[in-house]
């Protein structure tokens, strides 16, 4: 079995460490194998940005690190036991710092822009990183093209970064917009393997501003035309519980574009795409209206606070997909 994970930052990356460690059946060999080529995971590029001449691809680097053991676990983000010795020594020149980069992580951003220097693509460079760090699974960018997320908010027009990590996601959303969407494609890499797939996760990740942007570079390819056409699975893990995001802005998008955040707006927002929608037991009165929306549910524990709770919920997905 084939698995495409679709993922953002923190909660996505959490999923998709559960999957490499699940064992995912092969129907092709009549075995459980792990890992070894049947995982990829396609990261949402939509919040790179430029900074001081780098390249930052955090939902690569998150995923990344998550991936090889190195994440931060208090932020999600970064990675554990980094230091900050160079932002320090670039605020004392009079430099901005809000964008809390430490010293190893800064090492990816350096390595990652000087391979695109070289002329690799972003896939190439993050396949370069990601086997350095010895991740088994494939990391794919949504797209090697130029795509940038853009939030219009009561405060003008901002950059992904600038709304989220320096205006820690006050400013009231009215409405999201991508940037280069409309030249932006799909990689050869990202389209052969959705045409290789028997299922696609949509990652716990923001609807919007993760899982969209990625969406928006697949519906064009005729790979994803087919897929869904032949009514192959697409199953989505809700990143709203209770009415609350787990980590991130999620709920507060859902409110200030005017609907209730729960796991059923989660389901409506994928409604005619997604075909097994997870919703956590806190959230099963909602499971009768998901439904509705014509999608197959798994009712079960989505929230992962230690390693054991991503396999899981990772196993839990592959079974719900495999049976139904
Ligand atoms: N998120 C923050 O809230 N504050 C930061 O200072 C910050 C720094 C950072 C550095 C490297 C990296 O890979 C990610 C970082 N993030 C930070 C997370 C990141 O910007 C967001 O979580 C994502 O863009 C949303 O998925």
């Amino acid at each position: 079995m084939n698995i495409v994970a679709l993922a953002g930052g923190v909660g996505g990356a959490k999923l998709a460490h559960g999957l490499t460690l699940t064992p995912i059946p092969s129907p092709l060999q009549g075995e459980e194998r792990r890992g070894e080529g049947m995982l990829t995971i396609i990261v949402n590029t939509g919040d790179d940005f430029e900074w001081h001449g780098l390249h930052i691809s955090p939902d690569l680097d998150t995923v990344t690190y998550t991936l090889a053991g190195l994440a931060n676990p208090d932020t999600g983000w970064g990675m554990a036991g980094d230091t900050f010795e160079f932002l320090g020594a670039l605020q004392r020149l009079g430099s901005e710092a809000w964008f809390h980069l430490g010293d190893r992580d800064l090492a990816t951003h350096l390595r990652r822009t000087e391979l695109l220097r070289q002329g690799k693509t972003l896939t190439e460079a993050t396949a370069i990183i990601t086997r350095a760090l010895g991740i088994k699974a494939t990391i794919l960018p949504m797209t090697d093209d130029r795509f940038r997320t853009m939030v219009e908010t009561d405060q003008g027009e901002l950059e992904f970064q600038e709304y989220f990590v320096h205006r820690q996601w006050q400013p009231i959303i009215k409405r999201i917009r991508f940037d280069g969407a409309e030249t932006a494609q799909a990689t050869p890499q990202v389209r052969n393997a959705i045409a290789q797939a028997d299922a696609v996760i949509l990652c716990p990740s923001n609807p919007f501003v993760s899982i969209d942007p990625i969406l928006a570079n697949l519906k064009p390819c005729e790979e994803f035309i087919t897929f869904a056409r032949f009514g192959k699975p697409i199953a989505a893990v809700s990143p709203i519980v209770g009415g609350q995001a787990i980590k991130g802005p999620a709920a507060k998008m859902f409110l200030e574009l005017g609907v209730e955040p729960s796991a059923y707006a989660v389901a409506q927002h994928y409604a005619g795409l997604v075909t097994h929608f997870i919703l956590d037991q806190i959230d099963r009165d909602q499971e009768n209206a998901i439904q509705s929306l014509g999608m197959k549910t798994l009712v079960t524990d989505t929230i992962m606070k230690s390693i054991d709770d991503r396999v899981k919920l990772a196993n839990s997905v592959i079974e719900f997909i495999n049976e139904n």
